[in-house]
């Protein structure tokens, strides 16, 4: 099977050496915020969500070069994510990849413009990019609705925040469920969605990709949960155990370790299988998709 660590390191390294060119050129004073949006997305990741776009792509005969701007703008977009998500009036983590999360880094203001100014590039890489103009509309569409505030990102993470407010939910799995399907799932199924764009997939093929993509989601959430519960904070460069200090609402607080690790495992088996028809040139997102919850970072 793939060697799927090596191919992801070596991946990581390509797409690094190709965005940090797209931080050249700020001067002035105010480069201080391009500084800073540079700083937070090279400092590490693992680069799955533009590996999924690139190898989604890919499975249409689209090249790295082909799905880069989709690939940047999403990561770009992801970073600002984690930015404003360590922000002292979110999460207020000083740990992010390892190293000092923006805030600490520069300071709070600058942060927050630095996930602003990362938010606004993604689409303008994406607006400025060579695709044609279908691609690019579908594209900016989907990433805005995937990242948004009415069922995105924005959303999940406003019931992610509110959830902790909620000391009895009726339904805990449901609610769960519901807030990491838009907080961390909807990203990564545009991430599968976007290669099926710009390869030209036809609709049977896209919802292949949209159903594997919403199998690794979930196990990819259960795997986090797992990891902040007993993972190394060392490989995991940032602060564990903060779900339970806070009591928060996780697939881990909900099925304890072992059940919610069964299920990962279901899922990612169902994952796999839902790519196989995929034959040969599924293999790398298989062994994404077993990495996913394998991974100890
Ligand atoms: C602030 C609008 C706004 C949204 C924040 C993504 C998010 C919503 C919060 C992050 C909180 C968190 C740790 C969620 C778990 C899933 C997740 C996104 C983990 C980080 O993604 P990885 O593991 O990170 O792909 P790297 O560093 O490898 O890119």
């Amino acid at each position: 099977m793939t060697d799927i660590k090596a191919v992801l390191k070596a991946y990581a390294d390509r797409f690094n050496s190709e965005i940090v060119g797209l931080f050249d050129g700020a001067t002035g004073p105010e480069a201080r915020v391009v500084e800073a949006m540079k700083y937070s997305v090279l400092n590490g990741g693992k680069r799955l969500r533009p590996y999924l776009v690139c190898e989604t792509a890919g499975l249409f005969g689209k090249s790295f070069e082909q799905s880069f701007p989709a690939a940047a703008s999403l990561e770009m977009l992801h970073s600002y994510s984690l930015i404003h998500d360590d922000l002292p009036a979110m999460d207020n983590d000083d740990l992010r990849r390892g190293k000092p999360t923006c805030h600490k880094q520069f300071d709070e203001a600058t942060a927050i413009l630095a996930g602003d100014g990362l938010l606004t590039y993604a689409f303008e890489v994406l607006a400025t990019s060579d695709y044609p103009a279908d691609v690019k509309i579908e594209l900016m569409k989907l990433l805005s609705r995937g990242a948004g505030a009415f069922k995105g990102m924005v959303a999940g993470q406003m019931l992610d925040l509110y959830a902790e407010k909620i000391h009895k939910p009726e339904n805990p799995l449901a609610l769960i469920s519901h807030i990491e399907e838009m907080k961390t799932g909807c990203l990564l199924s545009y991430a599968c969605e976007a290669g099926a764009v710009i390869g030209g997939a036809d609709e049977k093929q896209r919802q292949i990709l949209l159903n594997y993509s919403r199998k690794i989601g979930i196990a990819f959430q259960i795997a986090d949960d797992i990891l902040d519960a007993e993972g190394d904070p060392a490989l995991v460069g940032k602060t564990l155990k903060k779900d339970k200090e806070q009591n928060k609402l996780t697939f881990v607080s909900c099925y304890g370790i072992e059940k919610a690790r069964r299920i990962s495992q279901d899922l990612i088996a169902e994952a796999m299988d839902i790519i196989s028809v995929f034959n040969a040139k599924g293999q790398n997102l298989q062994a994404l998709a077993k990495f996913i919850i394998e991974r100890n970072f």
